[in-house]
């Protein structure tokens, strides 16, 4: 695993949770974490339960006792990093968005497309698709429960930059991070939408905001938990979007309002889907992630209403393997899902979703928006070359 940040953290559980919940073909072996600093890298690897370390990813891919290589680095990595391994035979998981351009994208969707031929493959972590309420609601749609989707509205609400003295980190350099709120939450709700309506964004109007444009920079001297830092005394220019707008047409003729930002006072990770049709209604907050609100509009009158519907039976996705009903999960266990599928989609042969063409469609979505933004907010389509070919619209109903 290349890097041990909040996703290396998030990463380790899985590999750690997983096996022991579910039956794998195959069993994860948390070999080597890979780290830029020796010392801290070493310290993560002892926390988290890495056998080795290094401070070079290229040592892994000459080790052939590594079979697959976790990307939870920052985007500006990913590219380099993905293109390698795969080259290497090594199997490849990659943390969103997927790349910081659309030409790093679809050089990382080229590689793995090459790769697959060879049995080697490679996932994008859109993890929000296996939290098991997000899975349910593809279940749902796909099934007709809602009937025609006519709109969708999704936002992806943080507040962990309203405080404009909150120091700068690598998430708010667009040299690092790509883009703000965007890629980082806006990417979630793209893919989640896609997901859950099988319908793919084809054209959006975007608007992309900065409110706060300086910030204090850390003083990495200062060791404070989680940022690395804490706030000097010398400011640095904040390059990415705190705020991002998107209204959207969908392939399968709906329409869409999207929402990412971190600057929604109160909302620490609320990602909100709601999706509307001609028979029913289906709503998710995150912050409320064992429940689902169902409305079913062909009930009899005198009995209309959304019912909350808590998703801790064993006959709801991936539930089985955890709790009695009743008994809620977590943020953490749609990682240990990510994992479970990625590993039986490889000893299957067969090739993981979201893939790298999936996530190419989504780097495609961010790049209209910015370009739409710039643009004064004019409609741009996603795939002007015609429609990426995505693997997730062969993805069936789940088990
Ligand atoms: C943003 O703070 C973030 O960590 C995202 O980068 C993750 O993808 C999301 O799961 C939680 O929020």
């Amino acid at each position: 695993m290349v890097g041990h940040g909040f996703m290396g953290a998030a990463h380790s559980q899985a590999y750690r949770v997983a096996p022991r919940f579910f039956d794998l073909p195959r069993t994860p072996v948390m070999q080597t974490l890979v780290g830029r600093d020796g010392a801290a890298t070493r310290a993560a690897a002892d926390r988290w339960g890495w056998a080795s370390t290094s401070t070079d990813w290229r040592e892994v891919l000459d080790d052939p006792t590594i079979d697959l290589v976790d990307i939870v680095s920052p985007g500006s990595t990913h590219v380099d990093i993905a293109v390698a391994a795969l080259a290497a035979g090594k199997h490849v998981l990659c943390e969103k968005p997927l790349a910081n351009t659309v030409a790093e994208a679809t050089r990382m969707a080229e590689a793995a497309r090459d790769a697959a031929t060879r049995g080697v493959f490679a996932m994008v972590g859109f993890t929000y698709r296996r939290v098991p309420a997000v899975t349910h609601m593809r279940d749902l749609v796909a099934a007709g429960r809602l009937g025609t989707i006519r709109q969708v509205r999704a936002q992806y609400l943080q507040d962990w930059l309203v405080d404009e003295d909150g120091p700068m980190t690598w998430r708010l350099d667009k040299d690092l991070a790509g883009s703000g709120a965007l890629g980082d939450i806006g990417a979630h709700a793209v893919d989640a939408v896609e997901f859950i309506t099988g319908q793919r964004l084809d054209a959006v109007s975007g608007l992309l905001h900065t409110f706060v444009t300086e910030r204090p920079l850390l003083d990495t001297s200062v060791v404070q938990t989680g940022l690395g830092g804490a706030a000097g005394s010398e400011r640095g220019t904040v390059t990415v979007d705190d705020t991002a707008l998107i209204t959207a047409k969908l392939s399968g003729g709906a329409i869409g309002s999207f929402e990412a930002t971190r600057m929604a006072t109160g909302r620490k990770n609320a990602l909100r889907i709601e999706i509307s049709g001609s028979a029913g209604a289906l709503a998710f907050d995150l912050e409320r992630p064992n429940e689902l609100e169902l409305y079913d509009a062909t009930r009899p009158a005198t009995e209309l209403g959304f019912t909350r519907v808590l998703v801790t039976e064993p006959e709801h996705p991936y539930f089985a393997a955890w709790w009695p009903t009743g008994h809620t999960i977590g943020y953490e266990h749609a990682f240990s899902h990510q994992l479970v599928d990625l590993v039986r989609a490889v000893d299957a042969g067969v090739q993981p979703t979201p893939s790298f063409a999936d996530g190419l469609h989504v780097q495609r979505v961010l790049d209209a928006v910015e370009r739409s933004s710039a643009s004064g907010s004019a409609w741009i389509d996603t795939e002007p070359d015609g429609e990426s070919e995505r693997d997730s619209d062969h993805e069936g109903v789940s088990a």
